[in-house]
């Protein structure tokens, strides 16, 4: 089925039978899961999404990063078409499958470094994250986890611990996971004496910190996301992450690359950490990786990652034939249509619009990101002081006119942008223009 690529508003949005639907989800789903924008979706492709009330929405979210190859992408259909109807579970640790192995080979072949590696397949990104940690400290024998401030890494007990922001990821969900220690992140338009410094004394400060109040040698890993997604895509001040990589490896600490948002052609490389030419021992990937089934790996150094007695590892799903199908299609998809092409001419279609708008209006603080990964933080003009109230109202205006929208942020002041890698021009000019009369509508 192919979706027409055009936006069309037949109602308002949200439409009656959407309303419908909310109102049922209302009585029978937990209410601390929330919604975003309650259309109810019928189907999707490509950069549209296609609501109950025949409604097609501009599509700028991806559903969080991950219909990176489009929705129902061609490809990834027909292959897990055809993986469905041969079998659709076995336990990859009763009776294994191919489609297992060959998603660890390609994740082997595309992660940056050229040295032997293994991979492990889970079902969430949080798992990921979980079994990295795992990973790290059967290989060091260490204990302690280094995070950074505005750190996502997900909702499960210690992937909260590492996560920063309070509300609504960890209020009241405690006791969180012993041994997490979380350090300042490079980020360049808050750091205190001005974004010149902000990588060295940024670096000077984690040193400092980990070896005060941590250990070095208790140290197991230091995660980080190569560019931070929920956090509000905080692009690390340039120089420091391949600083702290360096320091890892020189006190025998693991280093995590947490590429769960940023990867899979995302940031226009394969991977974010590519851009800075850091080489992490372990990589936690997710999301993009399949095209929209639950898919999730941890990709790293071979004698980190085979540290771990046999048995170790593993899950009763992970890498479940229909998702590692899914991925084979979705990684396919990437190579043969050059989607790290697509991210990088999203870029160059994006920024400059979204620089003007910085230009025009001082809300606009700060433009950031790369390839199909870029924000706006929100201000009240003249300071940086957050704007959250005014970045909700500019999505829920971008959300009337068709065009779907994410915030991100510690203070919720963010508004961020990631297109599926296949969206046309036409909608992404057009995402833009109705942005743009968001903007003028609350000048
Ligand atoms: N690491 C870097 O971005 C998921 C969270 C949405 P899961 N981000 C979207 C929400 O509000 O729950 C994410 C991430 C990074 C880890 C995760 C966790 O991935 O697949 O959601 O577990």
């Amino acid at each position: 089925m192919t979706v027409e690529q055009r936006r069309l508003l037949t109602t308002e949005i949200p439409g009656p039978r959407s309303r419908a639907l909310h109102e049922r989800k209302g009585a029978a789903v937990a209410s601390g899961v929330g919604t975003t924008l309650p259309v109810y979706v019928e189907r999707a492709g490509g950069g549209v999404v296609v609501d109950v009330d025949g409604n097609q929405l501009i599509d700028f979210g991806s559903g969080i990063a991950v219909t990176t190859v489009g929705n129902a992408a061609p490809r990834v259909v027909e292959a897990v078409q055809a993986q469905v109807a041969a079998f659709t579970h076995t336990c990859f640790m009763v009776t294994p499958y191919e489609g297992y192995v060959a998603v660890a080979e390609k994740l082997n072949e595309l992660t940056p470094g050229t040295h032997d590696k293994r991979s492990a397949l889970f079902n969430s990104g949080a798992e990921a994250v979980e079994n990295a940690v795992k990973i790290a400290r059967h290989h060091t024998g260490r204990q302690a986890v280094v995070a950074f401030d505005h750190a996502y890494h997900g909702r499960t007990n210690l992937t909260m611990a590492l996560t920063a922001k309070s509300m609504p990821y960890k209020s009241g969900f405690g006791p969180f996971a012993g041994e997490v220690y979380r350090v300042p992140m490079a980020y360049p338009y808050r750091w205190p004496t001005g974004p010149e410094n902000c990588a060295d004394e940024a670096f000077a400060t984690f040193v400092e910190q980990v070896h005060a109040q941590v250990g070095e040698q208790n140290t197991a890993a230091v995660i980080v996301e190569p560019i931070q997604g929920e956090g509000g895509f905080v692009v690390p001040a340039p120089g420091f992450l391949a600083r702290v990589a360096e320091w890892c490896a020189a006190h025998g600490i693991v280093f995590v690359a947490d590429e769960i948002q940023s990867g899979f052609c995302r940031t226009g490389d394969w991977f974010a950490c590519e851009f800075e030419g850091v080489v992490p021992d372990l990589i936690t990937t997710a999301k993009g990786i399949a095209g929209g089934l639950p898919l999730a790996a941890v990709t790293g150094r071979a004698e980190m990652m085979d540290a771990v007695h046999t048995g170790g590892l593993g899950g009763t799903y992970g890498g479940n034939p229909v998702a590692c199908a899914a991925a084979l299609a979705a990684i396919e998809t990437m190579q043969a249509d050059d989607l790290c092409g697509a991210a990088k001419r999203i870029e160059s279609t994006m920024l400059p619009r979204l620089q003007a708008l910085a230009e025009k209006y001082g809300s606009v603080g700060d433009v950031r990101g790369r390839g199909a990964m870029l924000a706006v933080e929100l201000v009240e003009p003249g300071t940086s002081t957050p704007d959250p109230a005014l970045t909700a109202a500019l999505s829920a205006a971008c959300h009337r006119e068709g065009l779907i929208t994410l915030t991100a942020g510690t203070y919720g002041n963010v508004l961020r942008f990631l297109p599926p890698l296949v969206i046309g021009d036409d909608l992404l000019h057009e995402g833009l223009d109705i942005l743009d009369a968001a903007f003028a509508g609350h000048a």
